[in-house]
């Protein structure tokens, strides 16, 4: 005989997760003394959960699967439709080889070079001026880089547009009225400027090289040997580009850290250049970004003696888990030396998701986003100077995703 999973009372508590955010699954986990919980969501039975062990589950692929699994409202904005965060078994590892194609060392390189550049260039600009929005800038430095990268042709004069409308789709998923549809209307609007483009490549009028996102997506083939349709390809080509502007978040926590921790800039410019890695991890570690993930139970099983029926909506606690103190000492102290004899670990650490790239949902753009934070730290660090004037520099515990309320404005920008 199994337990009964803690259940939470009520007919929906959806707006409690909206009322409380990062925090709403750790606030339970606290409450019940229970890893795991039941709970309705979006007017369906939900279980909850949060930790090493709930993460190790939940990435089980004969336990859970994504099919099905992620409200419209995501597809809509982030994700984009028949995406690979979406698909499961020999397909979604089809089609994850396609991504995990890319992180070459020598094309990770070229994106860092291209990083290099950009920042490089745009910091000579913020000279001329009084002051920037840091989030606004970055987003432009990324969008560039990443477009570049992946191959995709972009006039100047629509590079702006182009970096409004994929920040739009990582800002859009949780929040409500006009704020969600220019997610859902800039999704629209890109994909089907992408899927001109990957017209254009299979026609041969645009030739992009063979390293790059886009001739890869636009030439792969199924597992039935066919050539994806246009529609799919953008949305994939997407999944490159959005993320990768979505790093200006991490960056505006990693300036929000150098400011609010000066001791740490001494301990970054000590030429510990392990000290660096230890920092970034410990910026993707103690703020939040990527909430929880969804996924359904594939058949049903019993763990933990609870029993998980074949079907429910199960969501993993992201942020939770890496402020869980059975895995972190003072979870809430912002402490990078804790990376230094740090193991690793594929489920206690989960900032882009846990388990395994290819035969999990691992984010394929891990070593992708430590790369860009690594270059644009030592930018920050040891090739420009900065004043971050008063300003509210807080950031919410609610609102997904969470950015510092001023976007951190910075004045008297000299290159070093
Ligand atoms: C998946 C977070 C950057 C591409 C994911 C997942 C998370 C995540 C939580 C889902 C894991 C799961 O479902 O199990 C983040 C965060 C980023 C980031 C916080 C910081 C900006 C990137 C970058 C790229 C990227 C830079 C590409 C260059 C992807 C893709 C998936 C994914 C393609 C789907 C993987 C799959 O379903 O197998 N990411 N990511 N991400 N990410 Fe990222
Ligand atoms: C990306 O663009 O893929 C990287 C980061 C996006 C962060 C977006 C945060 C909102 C996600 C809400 C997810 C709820 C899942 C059920």
């Amino acid at each position: 005989m199994s337990n009964p999973i803690p259940h939470e009372d009520g007919m929906d508590h959806t707006l409690d997760v909206i009322r409380e955010g990062y925090l709403y699954i750790l606030n339970r986990r606290n409450s019940f003394h229970s890893d795991v919980f039941e709970t309705r969501l979006l007017g369906k039975k939900a279980i909850c959960m949060g930790g090493k062990e709930a993460a190790e589950v939940f990435y089980d692929p004969e336990k859970f699967e994504r099919e099905g699994s992620a409200p419209n409202r995501i597809k809509q904005t982030l994700f984009g439709k028949g995406a690979v965060q979406t698909l499961d078994g020999e397909q979604h590892k089809h089609r994850k080889e396609m991504f995990m194609s890319l992180m070459t060392p020598d094309n990770l390189n070229r994106l860092k070079e291209l990083v290099k550049g950009h920042w490089e260039k745009a910091a000579k600009k913020w000279e001329q001026k009084d002051e920037i929005v840091f989030y606004e800038e970055v987003q432009e430095i990324l969008c560039r880089s990443a477009c570049e990268w992946a191959g995709v042709p972009v006039p100047d004069d629509e590079l702006k547009n182009l970096t409004n409308h994929l920040e739009a789709m990582f800002e859009s998923p949780a929040a409500l009225g006009p704020d969600h549809w220019k997610g859902r209307n800039a999704r629209n609007l890109v994909e089907k400027r992408i899927q001109e483009i990957v017209h254009s490549v299979r026609d041969g009028k645009i030739q992009p090289p063979e390293v790059t996102a886009l001739f890869r997506f636009a030439t792969h083939r199924d597992l039935e040997g066919n050539l994806l349709d246009a529609e799919t390809v953008s949305v994939e080509v997407i999944n490159i580009l959005r993320p990768i502007v979505a790093i200006s978040i991490y960056l505006n926590f990693t300036l929000l850290a150098l400011h609010q921790y000066p001791e740490e800039r001494q301990k970054l410019t000590s030429g510990d250049e392990k000290y660096a890695e230890m920092f970034i991890q410990e910026v993707r570690r103690y703020f939040p970004f990527f909430p929880f993930i969804a996924a359904r139970v594939r058949k049903d099983f019993v763990w933990k003696n609870y029993q998980f029926e074949e079907n429910t909506l199960t969501f993993l606690d992201l942020y939770g888990t890496n402020h869980d103190p059975e895995i972190w000492d003072n979870p809430d102290v912002f402490h990078p030396q804790r990376f230094h004899d740090w193991k690793g670990s594929p489920f206690g650490f989960i900032p882009q998701g846990g388990g395994e790239y290819l035969i999990g949902h691992r984010c394929a753009g891990e070593y992708v986003t430590m790369e860009v934070m690594r270059e644009s730290l030592d930018f920050l660090l040891n090739r420009m100077d900065y004043d971050v004037p008063n300003q509210d520099l807080s950031y919410s515990m609610v609102s997904i995703p969470s950015i510092p309320h001023s976007k951190i404005i910075l004045q008297k920008v000299k290159r070093r």
